[in-house]
C-alpha cells in the first residue's frame, strides 16, 4: 500500500494534528453507511490504542444492518461535548450532511474539526484535511495512514476498517476497486480483522422481509432511454406492506446495478418531507455525479446521491428523468 505522491503532506498534516491533541470526537455523514460507521470507529479505536481518548458518534442508533458489530461504546442522540477538544471528521464531503451531536451545525460547532475523506467534492474543510479521490473508501484511507505512521491497528480496529474497504467496493466488485483496495483487505486480515464476521454481519444475513421488498421493487421497476435507465421508487408504504425496514431499500440500487444493458439505475426514496435519490453508474461514459450535482447532490463518478427538499414523488420522477435526458442521455 502507498500514500499518493501528492498528498503525503496532506496525509502527515492529519497525521501531526492526531499526535499533537489528546481528545477527540470523531464523527462522520447523516445516515451513515458502512464506510462512515466502519471508520470513526476504527478512528476511535485506533486513538484508544494509542493513548488517546476518543470516542465515535453518530446521532441516531446505528441502522440494523450494522447492529452485530458496532460496539456499546460508540455515542449516539445527546452528548456532553464540553469533555472533547477536537474533532475528526470522516467520509463527510459536505460539512451541512456533517452530523454533530446535539444537532450542532459546522458554522456553530465550537471545536476545531480534522477532515478525512474520498468524495470528490469535499473542498477541504477543517484545519487539516487530506481528501484521497483514488481511495474506494475512507476506511481504505486510515489503512494508509495507520499503516504508514505506524499507528496502531488491533483487530477490532482491523474489522471495523474491513466493514468500509468492503462496503464501498461492493464487496470489491464495483469498478472504484484498485489493488490498493485488495491489499487493504489483505493487510486488515493480517492485523486480525475478522473478514467471516464482516461477511456474515453485512452479506450473509437478509430476512424474508427484505427479499419481499426486492420483489417489489423488480415487479415495479421502471425503465426509460431505451431501457438503459432503471429507477424504482421506494415508500414508506411499500416498504412496510412487506415488514421491511426502510434500510432493507438500501442495497437494492447496488442489486438493480447488475442488470445486464442498465448503464444508470437510480432509487427515488420517500422520506416523507424531502426525496432522497440514490444513483449508480455501469458506464464510465454516463457518470452519475453529474446528474445528482444537477439535482444539488455530490458522491462520486460511478456512485452518488442527492436530496430534493419539499417535494412529492411525482415531481421527483418527472425532475429525474428531465435531467437525465438532459445531462446523460442527450
Ligand atoms: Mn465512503
Amino acid at each position: 500500500m502507498k500514500i499518493p505522491n501528492e498528498l503525503i503532506e496532506d496525509y502527515e498534516s492529519i497525521f501531526k494534528w492526531i499526535d499533537s491533541h489528546d481528545d477527540f470526537l470523531v464523527v462522520t455523514h447523516q445516515r451513515p453507511d458502512g464506510d462512515a460507521i466502519g471508520s470513526i470507529l476504527a478512528m476511535a479505536e485506533m486513538l484508544t490504542s494509542y493513548g488517546k481518548k476518543a470516542s465515535a458518534y453518530i446521532e441516531e442508533e446505528p441502522p440494523h444492518q450494522f447492529e452485530g458489530l458496532v460496539p456499546n461504546s460508540l455515542l449516539s442522540g445527546e452528548v456532553d461535548i464540553s469533555q472533547y477538544n477536537h474533532t475528526v471528521c470522516l467520509d463527510c464531503s459536505n460539512v451541512e450532511r456533517l452530523a454533530f451531536p446535539n444537532r450542532m451545525k459546522f458554522q456553530t460547532f465550537p471545536l476545531p474539526v480534522c477532515n478525512i475523506d474520498h468524495h470528490v467534492s469535499n473542498q477541504g474543510y477543517g484545519k487539516a484535511s487530506v481528501v484521497d479521490i483514488t481511495a474506494a473508501s475512507t476506511c481504505e484511507m486510515l489503512c494508509l495512514l495507520f499503516e504508514e505512521f505506524a499507528l496502531p491497528v488491533n483487530e477490532d480496529c482491523a474489522t471495523y476498517l474491513l466493514m468500509g474497504v468492503t462496503q464501498d467496493t461492493g464487496c470489491f466488485r464495483f469498478t472504484n476497486t484498485t489493488s490498493q483496495s485488495l491489499n487493504s483487505g489483505a493487510w486488515l486480515i493480517d492485523k486480525g480483522g475478522d473478514y467471516q464476521r464482516v461477511m456474515g454481519e453485512l452479506y450473509f444475513n437478509t430476512t424474508i422481509s427484505a427479499l419481499r421488498l426486492q420483489a417489489k421493487v423488480t415487479e415495479s421497476l421502471k425503465f426509460a432511454f431505451d431501457d438503459k435507465f432503471a429507477y424504482f421508487i421506494i415508500t414508506a408504504d411499500l416498504v412496510k406492506s412487506c415488514g421491511a425496514r426502510m434500510e432493507d431499500a438500501d442495497e437494492l440500487v447496488d442489486i438493480i446495478r447488475t442488470l445486464e444493458g442498465v448503464d444508470v439505475v437510480v432509487k427515488i426514496q420517500d422520506l416523507g418531507q424531502d426525496i432522497k435519490f440514490s444513483l449508480r453508474s455501469q458506464n464510465p461514459d454516463r457518470p452519475v455525479i453529474d446528474l445528482a450535482e444537477k439535482i444539488g447532490g455530490g458522491g462520486h463518478r460511478m456512485a452518488a446521491g442527492a436530496t430534493l427538499e419539499d417535494a412529492t414523488v411525482q415531481e421527483a420522477e418527472a425532475l429525474l428523468l428531465s435531467y437525465a435526458k438532459e445531462v446523460l442521455f442527450k
